[in-house]
Order: structure tokens, then sequence, then C-alpha cells
């Protein structure tokens, strides 16, 4: 029996990561969390605690109440809308962190998990293959946030023996819950036009490969790296993990295999910037060595899944 608490639960990460925790530990074992509702597939399965993340007096009374042990806190803004809300975007995703880093602190709670993402690299990082140790000199708020945020989490590791374990994400391609505000979203808005017959309009232009993943992957990654040995964790800043990479135009001509009538424009938008500044491809040697990790999805596996599952409402 676990006593898990997910922050953010109504996402698109959070939506799936719940739903998989309740299946593995049984369905009291996980508390969802957010400012919003979530799907009634997590609200039906388990306890739904309205939170706002900044407030640390909830977090700390929902934490007391259900006697929480472990936090998984994915509440952030992402990529494209922290680019519209600068201030905010640091606040609530240096914030919200810091509030669940000092609980763990405090020992309150025992571990933690917190994701940074592919975003941390820039410019001037090395694009093919990035390492998992490299120049790092995000342009984006996102992405300095996501740098800041780990490194305070090695640094609570090393100060304060807080035990929190972190995953680089690349662009997450689900169908239960639609991404929010990211600039690797159009890798999963692209099949709901494929499925309505639409013409789909792409913020980047074709050539544009970035590192990708398919959903069910980065859970079990997440889960895989959570219920691994505490001295086999040899980053605690934060893990790269890779799936496949793709451009817009490959990901268009693998879906018009399936949708012969389907079509695209390139109508690059100001996340051609920020997609521009990121890794093309992601060396992840360091997690397939430290706990096992390796992918089950290439982008054929998850077009075809994609394709089957989503319901257009
Ligand atoms: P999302 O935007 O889909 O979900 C975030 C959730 O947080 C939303 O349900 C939102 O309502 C909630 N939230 C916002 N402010 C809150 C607050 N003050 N208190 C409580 N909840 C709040 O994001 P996601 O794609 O599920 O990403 C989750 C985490 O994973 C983020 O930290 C993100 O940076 C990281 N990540 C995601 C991806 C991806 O492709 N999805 C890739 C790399 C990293
Ligand atoms: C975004 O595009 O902002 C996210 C990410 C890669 O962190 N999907």
């Amino acid at each position: 029996m676990k006593n898990i608490l997910v922050i953010g639960a109504s996402g698109q990460i959070g939506t799936e990561l719940v739903l998989a925790l309740r299946k593995r530990f049984g369905n009291d074992s996980t508390i969802a969390s957010d400012i919003k509702i979530p799907n009634k597939t997590v609200l039906d399965s388990g306890v739904f605690e309205k939170l706002d993340i900044l407030d640390k007096k909830q977090l700390k009374s929902i934490i007391d109440k259900h006697q929480i042990k472990e936090v998984y806190l994915l509440a952030a803004l992402l990529s494209a809308t922290a680019e519209k809300h600068p201030n905010f975007a640091w606040k609530l995703n240096m914030d919200g962190l810091f509030n669940v880093l000092d609980l763990a602190k405090e020992k309150i709670i025992d571990k933690v998990f917190w994701p940074s993402s592919i975003a941390v690299f820039g410019p001037t990082t090395p694009r093919e293959n990035t390492p998992q140790i490299t120049v790092m000199e995000p342009t984006t708020v996102y992405g300095i946030s996501k740098l800041a945020g780990e490194r305070w989490c090695e640094y609570y590791f090393n100060q304060y023996n807080v035990d929190v374990r972190s995953i680089r994400y690349p662009g997450l391609i689900s169908y239960s819950s639609l991404p929010g505000g990211g600039t690797t979203d159009y890798a999963v808005d692209i099949f709901y036009s494929a499925k309505k017959g639409e013409t789909f309009n792409c913020f980047l232009k074709e050539d544009t490969e970035l590192p990708m993943m398919y959903m069910e992957d980065a859970i079990r990654a997440t889960i895989n790296l959570m219920e691994t040995q505490k001295e086999n964790i040899k980053i605690r800043s934060s893990y790269n993990i890779a799936g496949f990479s793709f451009t817009p135009k490959d990901i268009y001509d693998e879906i018009k295999t399936n949708i012969p009538n389907f079509s695209i424009n390139y109508q690059p938008d100001f996340r051609q910037k920020i997609a521009d500044s990121w890794p093309k491809s992601i060396d992840d040697q360091q997690a397939k060595k430290d706990w096992n990790w390796t992918p089950e999805f290439n982008l054929k596996k998850t077009i075809g899944t994609m394709l089957k599952n989503i319901r257009l409402s």
C-alpha cells in the first residue's frame, strides 16, 4: 500500500500517470490533485483533491490528511505558454518545486518525482545525440526554470538527503488527454486533424527534427525510476531518456500512408524559434545503465496506436 499524491493530475501526463499508479498499487494508493477537475476516468477511480501548488498550507494539509509519502509534481507552465507569461511561469515552476522539496527536506514526505525536459538544452548544446552532461544554455523561460529546478533537486539531494528523482522528458504523444501549451504539441494535434479529415496547419517547419516519445513509455520510465534502488541512481539532476526523433514531414508522410487524402500546411510561428533551440536527438546511455531504461514504441507503432484510439467528440 502506497500513499502517493500526484499534483497536476488533470494534465497530459497526470491523467495517464494517476491511472497507471492506481493500476499498479490499487485505487486507494494515489490521490489525484489539480486546480482543474480531471477527466471522468480519473475522477471515478479514486480520490481527487482540488489543490493549488502555490498554496503551501493547503498542500501540507492534503499531505497530512492522506498521510502522503510520495509526491509526483507535474504542475507547470510549458514552453509556449511560459513565453507568453514569463513571470508567472517562473513563479509556478519554481515555487511549486520548492513547496514540495521543502516538505521532503523536513522529512514529511519520503520521495519526490519532478519532471524536467529537453528544454534544458539550448542553441549552444550539441544537437545530435545530446549527451547527459553537456553545455546547457536554454533561451526560453521554461528551459531556464527546468534547468534551475534540476540544479535545486541535486542540491536538495546533496545537502539534505532528499530522495528526488527526475527525467528530462522529450515531447510526449498521447490520446487520453490533450497536451497543454508546449512546442511539441503539434505531434498530437496532427492526429486530430487527420481523423477529422481537415488540412493540418503545422506551426513548425517541415524539417524541424525533435526528440519525442509515446506516453506509455514515459509512464513506464517514470514508475521504473521511482522503483529503482536508491543507490543505483547516479544522476540527481535529471536523466536523459530517448524514444525516437522525427520532423513534421516524417510524421505527416507516415500518417498519410494510413489516411491518403490527408493534407498539411506549414505556418511556422513563435514556437519555431523554441524548437530550433532544442536537440534533435538524445543520448540516454546513463538511464539505460542505471535503471535499464528501454523504449518500446517507435514512430510507426505510435502512429498506429494513436489512429486506433483517438476518439473525436
Ligand atoms: P499539462 O499542462 O498538460 O498539465 C499540467 C497540469 O498542472 C494541468 O492539469 C494544470 O491544471 C495543472 N496546474 C497548473 N497550475 C497548477 C497549480 N497552481 N496547482 C496545481 N495544478 C496546477 O502538462 P503536462 O504535459 O502533463 O506536463 C507535466 C509536467 O511534465 C510539467 O512539469 C512539464 O514541464 C513536464 N514535461 C512535459 C512534457 C510533455 O511533452 N507533456 C515534456 C517534458 C516535460
Ligand atoms: C513542451 O513542448 O514545452 C514540452 C516539453 C518538451 O517540455 N512538451
